[in-house]
């Protein structure tokens, strides 16, 4: 482990730590932050917390609030405190921008450690990161991870994939970090041109950044013959490093010592008990740079009870089912992307590459969901293959919906986050 004393710290003590770090950070937060002084004073509660608990009086903090804020003033410090700037991609609007201090990056780079020692990363390994260096966070955040355990890092960043297999080949790479689809999609350029990806040295891998199936988990670590870990987070906390699955391949722990979880009824707000689905909120915990109270993160999941048998004492949550805005409803049953590929998965003919189109056609709903198969395919086997995929669908999620086979290589392929469903009804 990482940080042994913190990971496996007594339920009670760490109760008191988050406590003691929640007091300050509200303070800080009411003192420092014109905006959060003024949303405390119109919900009319004061910055003082006696017990865990009474984060629940506090008013929440949504994406679009800390937009009104961008790019500057959610800070809590000076700028000349400030020493990087990560932000998200902005194609749904105004970026949201982060800044960190240098203690911020340090405790990120420590959050990550404790992400990638879990998934097994070690001194002495050669770990590459194949994902774009910039305002993204998700490369820094392995990057310093990867760099604190004191694996060989390799930056080699952005795509051109066949350049990516070459250099794992060459480097001998022992770990690899990145977005699941792509890692997908590194595995097929690989046998494309004559590399078997479970042939090459890669043992481990840590994915996240988006839906992460437990089909396309098995089918990445069938692919690269490696053990597959998840790792969750986000801009708004730091980056990648909130939470991560141990080996025990069951639940992300959360580093509490950093992050406070809570999981809210996404209608109402109100507080949902244990082992029951809700929407993630998080307050940061020990963010000099721009601390976050009550984040709305719109991801779905649930806390599990009990712990974990791996000896770590942080509470875990299940895998990201979707996020609440990403919920389809169609024809008047709500669905999440992810419960589609759970279906598509399963069929060992078809490839991971798969986008579903939702429009009106005479003011129903229609859905055409677009699947590559794995090998070329006659006509004949590619309408099997389709009608079991339709009816697999209708029985695990009741929605009728029209599979069209195509041929391998014919869908867009995604060097980051992957989109798989294209609305049209919007
Ligand atoms: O995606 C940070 C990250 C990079 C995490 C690389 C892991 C690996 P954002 O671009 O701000 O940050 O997007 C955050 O991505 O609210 C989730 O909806 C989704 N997400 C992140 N990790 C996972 C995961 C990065 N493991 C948003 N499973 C979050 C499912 C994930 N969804």
């Amino acid at each position: 482990m990482f940080d042994e004393k913190m990971e496996k710290m007594p339920r009670k003590k760490l109760d008191e730590l988050k406590l003691k770090r929640l007091k300050k950070i509200v303070l800080y937060a009411y003192e420092n932050i014109p905006f959060y002084r003024k949303k405390f004073d119109s919900a009319g509660v004061e910055p003082y917390i006696k017990k865990l608990e009474d984060i629940e009086k506090f008013p929440f903090t949504t994406k679009d609030e800390l937009r009104s804020q961008m790019p500057f003033n959610m800070l809590a410090v000076s700028m000349d405190k400030c020493i990087e700037l990560h932000s998200s991609s902005g194609t749904t609007g105004v970026p949201v921008t982060v800044c960190y201090t240098k203690n911020d990056i340090n405790v990120w780079a420590d959050a990550m450690a404790r992400c990638l020692s879990m998934a097994g990363l070690t001194s002495r390994d050669i770990f590459q990161i194949p994902i774009p260096y910039g305002t993204f966070t998700g490369a820094f955040g392995f990057h310093y991870g990867g760099q604190k355990i004191g694996a060989l890092v390799i930056p080699t960043g952005k795509g051109d994939s066949e350049r990516q297999i070459k250099l794992m080949k060459y480097y001998r790479t022992t770990f690899m970090a990145g977005i699941a689809s792509y890692a997908i999609h590194l595995g097929q350029v690989a046998r494309k041109i004559g590399i078997e990806p479970s042939k090459l040295s890669i043992r481990n891998g840590i994915f996240g950044a988006e839906t992460f199936t437990k089909e396309m988990k098995k089918r990445l670590a069938e692919m690269w013959e490696m053990d597959v870990h998840d790792v969750y987070g986000l801009t708004e906390m730091c980056g990648p490093g909130v939470s991560a699955d141990c080996d025990m391949h069951d639940g992300l722990h959360i580093w509490e010592d950093h992050f406070l979880p809570e999981i809210i009824d996404p209608k109402t707000g109100d507080a949902i008990g244990k082992e029951e689905e809700g929407e993630l909120v998080l307050t940061t915990l020990t963010k000099e740079g721009m601390p976050i109270i009550r984040y709305r993160t719109k991801d779905i999941t649930f806390l599990y009870d009990g712990v974990c048998d791996c000896g770590r004492t942080h509470v875990k949550h299940a895998p990201i089912k979707g996020r609440s805005d990403d919920m389809l409803i169609i024809k008047g049953t709500n669905l999440f992307p992810g419960q589609i590929e759970e279906v598509i998965m399963k069929n060992s003919k078809v490839s991971e590459n798969w986008v579903m189109i939702i429009e009106k056609v005479d003011g129903m709903d229609e859905v055409t969901i677009d699947i590559e198969s794995k090998e070329k395919v006659g006509e004949e086997e590619a309408k099997k293959i389709a009608e079991e995929i339709e009816k697999q669908i209708k029985i695990a999620t009741t929605l009728r919906a029209n599979v069209e086979i195509l041929p391998p290589d014919s869908l867009p392929k995604s060097e980051g986050k992957v989109k798989r469903v294209i609305d049209k009804r919007k």
